[in-house]
């Protein structure tokens, strides 16, 4: 085996290596996204409607805001619907963006650290006041 070959199979090797490792590190951040349950039992539940061209959010208790508002450490799961067309809630901010398909219930678990407002907007074109459906993300202390 000469110089060349012992490169190339230290390339193949060496890459091959690389390629598994950043998997690995991936795993547990590709798990956090898919699993709604691994910030464990959530304190509460949030449904999100959103609708042309509003947010509603539907608290526990029953009652309704335009805004979300929850408490700094709370792990508030989110089940996300809309009655007429796609909408997505995205919160750039904190990173997220989960597209909310008609008939369908979407889950979304945030955990509210840092608190703050932060704004909320619909990230799928909705028809004609698309751009006038935002809101708040309002953490309080
Ligand atoms: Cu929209």
């Amino acid at each position: 085996m000469d110089t060349l070959e012992k490169l190339e199979w230290a390339t193949i090797i060496g890459g091959t290596v690389l390629l598994f490792g950043l998997g690995a590190l991936a795993l547990p951040v590709l798990d956090a996204l898919d699993n709604p349950d691994y910030y464990g039992e959530p304190d509460y539940v949030v449904k999100v409607e959103a609708g042309q061209w509003y947010w509603k959010f539907i608290y526990p208790d029953g009652s309704e805001s335009g805004e979300l508002k929850i408490k700094n450490g709370d792990i508030v799961r989110l089940e996300l619907e809309s009655p007429d067309v796609i909408h997505s809630f995205y919160v750039r901010e904190m990173g997220f963006k989960v597209d909310i398909i008609p008939g369908k219930t979407r889950i979304h678990v945030i955990s509210a650290e840092t608190p703050g407002e932060y704004w909320i907007q619909c990230a799928e074109f909705c028809g004609a006041y698309h751009g006038g459906m935002t809101t708040k993300l309002v953490i309080e202390e």
